[in-house]
């Protein structure tokens, strides 16, 4: 039965109408135990999800909606290695890469789990030689420097973790390059010794245009400056090609592997989290691995009312496919996950920004919404003006912890208060006759009142999530990635699409290709007149 024609999706469709026309306000005053009813905890995560225009009603019908979408058995098949990638033929198997070592998950004949533990293993060999110096430069110095190679999934998320975990940095620091533009590795190695740096070559089919770019230039750079026999020590490569990998010139015990069932943009669990490893200790990184795994239990094991993951994902499915939302904004309060909504903009627009179902038709409704976001307050001062009161209607997640890793002075309090103001403020709005007595109060005339109140007036019935933290830790960061990973594949699971193929990255690189051979001949004749034009401008 295709999803619109169910009758839970009819239902929420008519309950709809009347929540398009409703206010949280309204919500607010006729159920004073709302917030007690939206909300829950699970270990150090509280997540209030009163402030979205649902009631019992509603919340019962999606979880209904999720029940006739067959979610249970699509977790299932995920975690139990089904071919749930289908059109890639692959299974998805990311959070096997957090599963302790214990227990079997079989997989084409091999224990998943001790595949994974094997490669972990040797991670933390080498992160703790490069960390304590039994592993030095060529020339006997110390690496105090990494450089990461990659892009995309081999680059978004250890990036987001490396800034994310700053605070417990106690290894080389670690520098990102991903742009193919030569900007990127030439500002970057422009402070770096070649002496003490190590680059890493992040690619899972180490065939990547940019990556590979990167690697050649990273190459060139360190055999000028040293000599050829320096990459057998400056290089180590994350792949799953280990063969193209042995080619480039790296020796086969700096070879991290993970495997096919590790899509990219899941993948900083695998071998693509070696520079976390380096720089925050294999410790450190077991904690992060081990915050995810708990999420996975409870995204597994808990009943959909009460799982975070799938409540997140609902709720999201009624504000986009009910409540004709177009996008979502990610505001973490907290400078360290500045790069949070960058990874997940990755993670949610490519898994779910698809418009053919799993039996290949083209669907009419609506998928993956715009992924989008910056830390507070900076957003504050920024684009939330739009969010307050512009004409999109445009629902949030705000993220913030309850107790600082900098807590000077009284940052942390100022920083919460906004946390709690915004989506107060977000919600609940300011009416203009408030705004047209506050206006009294401050004696102006009746006419510049008339001209300004309606400028000053903030309707609200703007929805958010709000996820309350206690601390910024390996573990929380791991478990809150894992939940939006989840949330992710919930929606997915819903829309009938599959969230872990990519193709719509494909036609571009294709064409670009083409265009990078024809620079050589000038001749772009098989273009459009547009694309023809621009080329021909460009070379001349
Ligand atoms: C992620 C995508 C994509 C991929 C990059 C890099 O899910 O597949 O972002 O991670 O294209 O690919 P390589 O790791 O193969 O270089």
């Amino acid at each position: 039965m295709s999803l619109k024609s169910k009758p839970e999706w009819k239902n929420l469709q008519d309950l709809s109408i009347k929540f398009k026309e409703t206010h949280l306000k309204t919500l607010f005053q006729n159920d004073p135990s709302r917030f007690g009813q939206f909300s829950l905890r699970h270990e150090d995560f509280f997540l209030d999800y009163s402030k979205n225009l649902v009631d019992k009603e509603v919340f019962a019908e999606l979880l209904k909606l999720a029940e006739s979408c067959d979610l249970k058995s699509a977790i299932s098949d995920m975690f139990n290695a089904k071919r749930i990638n289908h059109t890639e033929g692959r299974a998805v198997l990311h959070t096997a890469l957090r599963h302790p070592n214990e227990g079997t998950l079989l997989f084409e004949g091999d224990n998943v789990y001790e595949q994974v533990h094997e490669v972990l293993d040797s991670m933390s060999k080498f992160s703790k030689k490069i960390r304590n110096g039994d592993l030095q430069g060529q020339s006997g110095k110390n690496i105090t420097d990494v450089v990461n190679i990659g892009i995309g999934g081999s680059d978004l998320g250890p990036k987001m973790v490396y800034e994310g975990l700053l605070h417990y940095l106690n290894g080389p620091k670690v520098h990102f390059v991903s742009n193919v533009d030569g900007t990127h590795i030439t500002e970057t190695l422009k402070h770096l010794d070649p002496n003490t740096t190590l680059f890493l070559v992040a690619s899972k089919t180490f065939t990547t245009q940019e990556t590979m770019t990167n690697a050649a230039s990273a190459r060139q750079w360190l055999v000028q400056a040293l000599n050829e026999d320096a990459v057998a020590y400056h290089f180590a490569a994350m792949s799953t090609n280990v063969e193209a990998v042995t080619q480039f010139g790296i020796s086969k015990d700096r070879i991290f592997p993970f495997w096919d069932f590790v899509g990219g943009r899941y993948s900083l669990w695998s071998a693509i989290g070696l520079p976390l490893m380096l720089a925050f200790g294999p410790d450190r990184f077991h904690e992060l691995l081990s915050g995810a795994h708990s999420m996975d239990n409870h995204f597994k094991l808990t009943e959909f009312s009460q799982n975070l993951p799938v409540i997140m994902a609902l709720i999201g499915i009624w504000n986009n496919n009910f409540l004709d939302a177009d996008s979502h904004a990610l505001l973490p309060y907290d400078q360290y996950l500045h790069r949070f909504a960058a990874h997940f903009q990755q993670v949610d627009m490519e898994s779910n920004g698809k418009s053919v179902d799993n039996q290949g038709n083209f669907i009419d409704y609506q998928t993956g919404p715009i992924i989008w976001g910056e830390p507070g307050t900076n957003g504050q001062h920024a684009f939330y003006q739009l969010i307050h009161q512009g004409t999109k209607f445009i629902p949030s997640d705000f993220i913030g912890f309850k107790s600082s890793l900098n807590d000077i002075s009284d940052h942390h309090p100022k920083l919460m208060a906004n946390f709690f103001a915004q989506t107060e403020a977000l919600a609940f709005g300011l009416s203009t006759d408030k705004v047209v007595s506050q206006l009294k109060e401050q004696n102006l005339s009746s006419e510049e009142i008339d001209r300004l109140k309606h400028h000053k007036t903030f309707a609200g019935n703007k929805v958010s999530n709000t996820l309350l933290i206690d601390r910024l830790t390996p573990h929380s960061l791991g478990a809150l990635i894992a939940l939006y990973e989840h949330k992710v594949y919930v929606q997915g699971v819903i829309w009938n699409i599959n969230p872990f193929d990519q193709w719509g990255v494909e036609l571009g690189k294709k064409l670009a290709k083409t265009i990078l051979e024809e620079m050589n001949t000038k001749d772009f004749s098989k273009h459009d007149s547009s694309t023809q034009g621009l080329l021909n401008e460009f070379i001349n």
